[in-house]
Parts: structure tokens; sequence; C-alpha cells
């Protein structure tokens, strides 16, 4: 029978984000790997599941969800058993939110406007600010650790983690030893070597 979770996924695209959650979660997933260079992600089919034509989405006993965050943020309420969200009424919810948003809404339009060299409109107008306010808070946020709540990994880690890892690899973010530190306690979990062995994997298989 089919696992609950169906994955959509493209390697070295943002997809490892959720790929990293599912193997934080540890629970079965069926993939389907999307060749972008192909355009398999759109196809009539792929664009009914979504329709921005872009990975990762997941469908979960049949509810499709797109969109990076929102993907890891359902996975962590659906499966608490994981502890990768502080519950409901738990007073962490507040914080572990706030950072599941800074991923998408500052951290990666910063990222992106740097990488293309798009910056220079007015910060004020930017949700972001300014890329070194949005890097100085990010850093904060992390420098104490071991992890973003504190003792406790998270759904929250994933997201920033996989900010500052994508941004630090692309050297977008210039290195900074708060970065380097939260990079190095990530890489020993194992959840992620088994993302970044499997991707590798899956570039091979399509080499
Ligand atoms: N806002 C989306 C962005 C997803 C996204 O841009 N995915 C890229 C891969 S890194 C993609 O599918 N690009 C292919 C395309 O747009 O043609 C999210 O966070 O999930």
């Amino acid at each position: 029978m089919a696992n609950d979770i169906v994955f959509y996924h493209a390697p070295q695209s943002r997809s490892i984000i959720v790929q990293w959650m599912l193997e934080e979660l540890g629970q079965p997933f069926d993939m389907h790997v999307l060749n972008l260079k192909k355009n398999e992600h759109k196809t009539p089919g792929y664009l009914a599941i979504n329709p921005m034509g872009k990975v990762p989405a997941i469908s979960h006993k049949g509810v499709v969800i797109t969109e990076a965050a929102a993907i890891c943020a359902y996975l962590a309420d659906a499966y608490p058993k994981a502890q990768l969200a502080p519950a409901l009424g738990d007073s962490r919810r507040g914080p572990y939110l706030r950072w599941m948003f800074f991923g998408p809404s500052c951290m990666e339009p910063a990222i992106i406007d740097r990488m293309f060299k798009r910056e220079g409109a007015e910060p004020g107008a930017l949700g972001y600010g300014s890329f070194d306010t949005t890097m100085e808070v990010a850093a904060a946020a992390v420098s104490e650790g071991p992890w973003i709540l504190g003792d406790t990994f998270t759904a929250a880690d994933v997201i920033i983690g996989s900010n500052i890892q994508w941004g630090t690899m692309t050297k977008a973010i210039p290195a900074r030893k708060e970065f380097e530190a939260y990079g190095h306690r990530l890489m020993e979990r194992p959840a992620l070597k088994r993302v970044f062995e499997k991707d590798a994997e899956l570039v091979k298989a399509a080499a």
C-alpha cells in the first residue's frame, strides 16, 4: 500500500529542505523525483499538484501542500511524536513560528537579492530590510544553541539551517563564525548526512 506521504522532489533544489524534514521525521514516504532539466515539473500532471510548477510539494493522505516552510510546519504538527515543533499552548510556539516565517520571508529573499545583485531598493519597502541586518539577526538566533529554541531541535532549524547552508555554499552569505559553528552542529545530524548522501545518488542517477 502507498505511504501516507508522497513527496515531489528534485535533487539540488529547495525540495532538499523537505527531504531533510522527512528524514528528521522518520516517517515512510513515497518519493517522485522530477527532472527539472526535462521540465517534468511543468507537465499537466504535476501542475495539477502544484500550479506554480515548482518543487517541493507533498500530498499527505491525499491533501496537497506546497511551499517548503509550510510543508515542514505541517509535517511537524501532523507527527507530534517526532517533537519537531512546540505544541499549541507551549510558550516556545511563538518564537518557533517566528523563525519558520523568517526563513522564507526574510532570509531567502535577502540571499536571492544578494546573489542576483538586486539589492538597493528602499530597505523600508523590503520585507527583510537590509541583508546585513537580516544576517545579524539570524547569527544571533543560532549563536547560543545548540539549536534555535535552545536544547530542542525543531523544524525551525531545518528552515533557518537550510538557508544558512545554501547561502554559505553559494557564497552569498559571507563566512562568519556563528554560521560556521551552527553548520557543524547541523552536519552532525544523521538525518542531514542521509539527505546529502541520497541527493548525491540522485544526481548521479540522473547524469
Ligand atoms: N516558494 C517556493 C519556492 C520553490 C522553488 O522556487 N523551487 C525551485 C527549485 S529550487 C523550482 O521548482 N524551480 C523550477 C522552476 O521554477 O521552473 C518554496 O519555498 O517551496
